[in-house]
């Protein structure tokens, strides 16, 4: 499943690198793009992702995510 979220907050490459970095965590995430400049992360999931977890893993780093 194709998901995007958009994702409040990041202001440096550093930023999206670290968002990047915990979806790359997540053995059920995969295709992942984070774009700072739109705000957004977008990524292809499969059915043992739970997306409310996801975001608030990515809340929990700092940043607000929701799912657009
Ligand atoms: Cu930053």
């Amino acid at each position: 499943m194709k998901k995007t979220l958009s994702v409040e907050g990041m202001t440096c490459m550093h930023c999206s690198g670290r968002v990047k970095k915990y979806l790359e965590s997540n053995s059920g995430i995969s295709n992942i793009t984070v774009d700072l400049g739109n705000k957004e992360a977008a990524f292809t999931c499969d059915n043992t992702v739970n997306l409310d977890t996801v975001i608030k893993d990515i809340t929990e780093l700092g940043y607000t995510a929701k799912e657009r």
